[in-house]
């Protein structure tokens, strides 16, 4: 027997916007797989050196890519990050930026123990809407759709929509 085709959903935006905490409920309702692009190159030690003025380790873009090919060409996936435009755009059926008030994002960072220059840049990044502007770029713009996600209330009306679409984009290709 066939398998059943299903989407894969990109869930993207500034970092404390809210992708992991509706990822991880969508998998719930979906029973598509939540990918989250951090672990996995912390899991595999995907990196490509050291960023000194952000602390962190840098991602090895092209090994992320191959890693999750296989993946990705089954289809079903739910993949998370701050990013966009590393991915082949042949991966997403669909793209959802999120976005968040800058004050209620300064406390969520914040809380998170974000301070200083990480903090304000990332406030920024969202002010300045970059994540969209590169989902913009990266994809077709009708599959890019900015989700707000500022109170529980936002989360379970983006659920519903998401949920809807999953099960429609279901019926239209099986
Ligand atoms: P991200 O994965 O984009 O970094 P997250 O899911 O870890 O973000 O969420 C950051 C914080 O914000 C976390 O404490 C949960 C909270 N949060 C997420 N979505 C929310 C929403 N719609 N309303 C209120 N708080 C939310």
């Amino acid at each position: 027997m066939k398998m059943k085709r299903r989407p894969n959903i990109l869930l993207t935006g500034t970092p404390g916007v809210g992708k992991t905490t509706l990822g991880k409920e969508l998998a719930q309702r979906t029973g598509l797989t939540y990918v989250n692009i951090g672990d996995l190159a912390q899991e595999g030690q995907l990196y490509d050196g050291y960023d000194e003025e952000y602390q962190c380790p840098i991602l090895d873009e092209d090994r992320v890519v191959d890693e999750l090919d296989e993946k990705m060409v089954e289809g079903g996936v739910i993949v998370d990050y701050h990013g966009c435009d590393l991915f082949p755009e042949r991966w997403f059926h669909i793209v959802f930026v999120l976005r968040t008030d800058n004050t209620q994002l300064y406390t969520r960072l914040e809380s998170r123990g974000y301070a200083g220059k990480k903090l304000q840049d990332n406030v920024q990044c969202e002010i300045f809407q970059t994540i969209y502007e590169e989902a913009m770029e990266a994809y077709k713009e009708e599959i890019v759709h900015q989700l707000p996600s500022n109170t529980p209330e936002d989360l379970e009306h983006n659920l519903d929509q998401i949920v809807q679409w999953t099960e429609q984009w279901m019926k239209d290709h099986n």
